[in-house]
């Protein structure tokens, strides 16, 4: 069976990478909730109505397990979610807030996110939960987004707008950057360039991929990866904009899709 994964839009295609690279036994049904994409500036109850849509849909698709890609719906929704549900169910948080406490020496780690996932305030409490003596300090950058659909993801002009978002974190002195958003490890390089070496970036996308393998592992649901599947093996279904979609697969995934 396959894992079923979703987002708000096509960033979650981060996440589907990161699965294809390190679980490359594992089929993948991806929905992208594009036509009702940005999930980031929308209320707590939308979300999870929407949420909840998409995980009936992937429960139509024989999912064994769904990771929640995005990270707003990870932050918003989860926790509802899977009180309602019997699949085993994770998020991007979790995973990459782990890491962070894992990371940082000087206990002084940023998160860089969507509004709606700064707000909700979770990467800032499962970090302070597993690690009292850690101060987060986060940072909504909502201009990340259009700017990486646009491809802009070197230029100067998002360098600029990514050296106003971070001027405030930098100067808390951080050594460890969450990149809390399904958009922004598509900024990476960019990103290294703005924080210098000395600040580590934590990807949750590659952290949830880990997680996806031991939780597979655990509940004895790994794909033992002796199946000629073909194309079938990566589904994607998109609720608008089917081409942009593709575009944007193209540039992300490290094979074709149809
Ligand atoms: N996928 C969303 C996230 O990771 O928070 C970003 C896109 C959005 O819905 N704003």
């Amino acid at each position: 069976a396959p894992i079923g994964v979703f987002d708000s839009g096509v960033g979650g295609l981060t996440v589907v990478r990161e699965i294809m690279r390190n679980l490359p036994d594992e089929r993948i049904v991806y929905f992208g909730d594009t036509a009702r994409v940005p999930y980031g500036s929308k209320s707590k109850n939308t979300v999870i109505r929407y949420s909840r849509q998409i995980v009936h849909f992937l429960e139509t698709q024989q999912v064994k397990a769904i990771v929640i890609a995005c990270n707003t719906a990870s932050a918003l929704a989860l926790d509802t979610i899977e009180k309602e549900i019997d699949l085993p169910i994770i998020g991007v948080v979790k995973p990459g807030a782990q890491m962070a406490v894992e990371t940082t020496q000087n206990k002084r780690v940023g998160v860089i996110a969507t509004e709606s996932t700064i707000q909700s305030g979770l990467y800032q409490q499962l970090i302070t939960e597993a690690d009292p003596a850690i101060t987060v300090y986060g940072k909504p950058c909502p201009l990340f987004v259009p700017l990486v659909e646009e491809g802009w993801t070197k230029d100067p002009i998002t360098e600029e707008v990514a050296r106003r978002y971070l001027a405030e974190i930098l100067d808390k002195d951080i050594d460890t950057l969450i990149m809390g958003c399904t958009h922004y490890p598509l900024l990476r390089s960019l990103l290294r360039k703005v924080v210098g070496e000395k600040v580590t970036l934590v990807n949750p996308a590659y952290e949830t991929s880990q997680a996806l393998r031991r939780l597979l592992r655990e509940l004895d649901l790994e794909n033992p990866g002796n199946d000629e599947l073909g194309r079938q093996k990566y589904q994607f279904f998109a609720s608008d904009g089917v081409e942009r979609f593709n575009a944007f697969a193209h540039s992300v995934l490290p094979e074709q899709i149809s």
